[in-house]
């Protein structure tokens, strides 16, 4: 499926670092060099999921298959990027065809990796991007109103119903706040449409020093509050760790991570932060060959649900045998569940929840 997370901020905060980290591929060359990412890099991430791992033992399946997620290594915006500054124009282009952006901060200090505003501020860096993604948006909607109103002036009603949801867009523009803050209540689709980037759901992402990765330091502690007041999501990572880590295989990993302190990979964290931030949510398949996680959007219907398998599953949907994941694993799998009562046969217009595992019945 096409979601993803475009990894986006100022040249040598870490993004390539990051991504590097959560491939585990080196396509992505981390260098101390600003803009040393120059094409977008792709990658695609196993998500984590510790109920995939009671559903195969659960089933005895013979493996395990997690869903995934795209991430894609963007190159650093500096200030004026809205202006053509620094490759701007073209960076800004790979920002619009991203679903979410993770916006990464340098919370690290180090003198010897260059910081291009000078010192380390996150605040003042988040506040960079972002304005330069709010003059990029303001421009663009300001480049196709005029060929809109003229054809609201012949009285058609799509560039009207256009106009009314962009108006309240602009005017937040134009004060300074980002198109999110300012999409009218139904109008998510036409808005997602528009491209703009300021309308994209952001997650910060505070790169800190290696002592800090378990604690977060002073300048995550910044970035915490602004992320507060305006209702986003704040992972705390140290990307060089992180791609110590990413080196490691599970047991090694577990070790190093536990004598950091910390519970988990801040890849995991990111992943599933990523994950959250798209609004997707996971349905399961278990068989005797795999256990399976599929990706779909919260609220999807039964029949679409069973199209990300297969398109014939949506096309002869006749019902799908539902257990949730709680009662999956209380009555110890399929059969046991069944006898409890708690398998339920669903229909088209059943919504999916988190966790059903399912078993599609169709004809085709
Ligand atoms: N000390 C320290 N250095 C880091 C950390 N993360 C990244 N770096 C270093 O910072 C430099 C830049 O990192 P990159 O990941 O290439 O930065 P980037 O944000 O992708 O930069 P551009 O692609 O140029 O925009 C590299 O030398 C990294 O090794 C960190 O957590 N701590
Ligand atoms: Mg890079």
């Amino acid at each position: 499926m096409g979601f993803n997370c475009g990894i986006v901020g100022l040249p040598n905060v870490g993004k390539s670092t990051l991504f590097n980290a959560l491939t585990a591929t080196a396509t992505a060359q981390a260098a101390n060099y600003p803009f040393c990412t120059i094409e977008p890099n792709v990658g695609r991430v196993a998500v984590p999921d510790p109920r995939l791992d009671k559903l195969v033992a659960i089933g005895k399946s013979q493996r395990e298959v997690p869903t995934s997620l795209e991430f894609v290594d963007i190159a650093g915006l500096v200030r004026g990027a809205s202006r053509g500054e620094g490759l701007g124009n073209q960076f800004l282009a790979n920002i619009r065809e991203v679903d979410a952006i993770i916006h990464v901060l340098r919370c690290f200090e180090d003198d010897d990796i260059t910081h291009v505003e000078g010192g380390v501020d996150p605040v003042r860096d988040a506040e960079i991007i972002e304005t330069e993604l709010m003059l990029a948006d303001l421009d663009s909607l300001e480049k196709r109103l005029p060929a809109l109103e003229k054809r609201a002036c012949n009285r058609d009603a799509e560039a009207m119903a256009q106009i009314e949801i962009m108006e309240p867009i602009l005017a937040a523009l134009r004060d300074g706040r980002p198109a999110r803050t300012a999409v009218p209540a139904g109008a998510e689709e036409t808005v997602r449409r528009l491209q703009l980037m300021t309308s994209k759901p952001v997650l910060y992402v505070c790169n800190v020093d290696e002592d800090s990765a378990a604690t977060g330091n002073a300048f995550s502690e910044k970035v915490k509050a602004k992320a507060a007041a305006e209702g986003a999501a704040v992972v705390i990572v140290s990307a060089a760790i992180e791609a110590e880590v990413s080196q490691l295989e599970n047991e090694e990993r577990r070790e190093f991570l536990e004598g950091l302190g910390l519970n988990d990979s801040g890849l995991d964290r990111v992943i599933a932060a990523g994950y959250k931030l798209l609004g997707l949510s996971t349905y399961f398949t278990v068989g005797p060959k795999e256990a399976r996680a599929w990706t779909i959007t919260v609220g999807t219907k039964a029949p679409q649900a069973a199209a990300v398998i297969h398109n014939d599953f949506e096309r002869g949907f006749i019902a799908c045998e539902t257990i949730a994941f709680d009662d999956y694993v209380r009555y110890n799998g399929e059969a046991g569940a069944k006898e409890a009562g708690r398998l339920r046969v669903e229909g088209r217009d059943y919504v999916v929840q988190d966790g059903d595992v399912l078993l599609f019945r169709f004809n085709v």
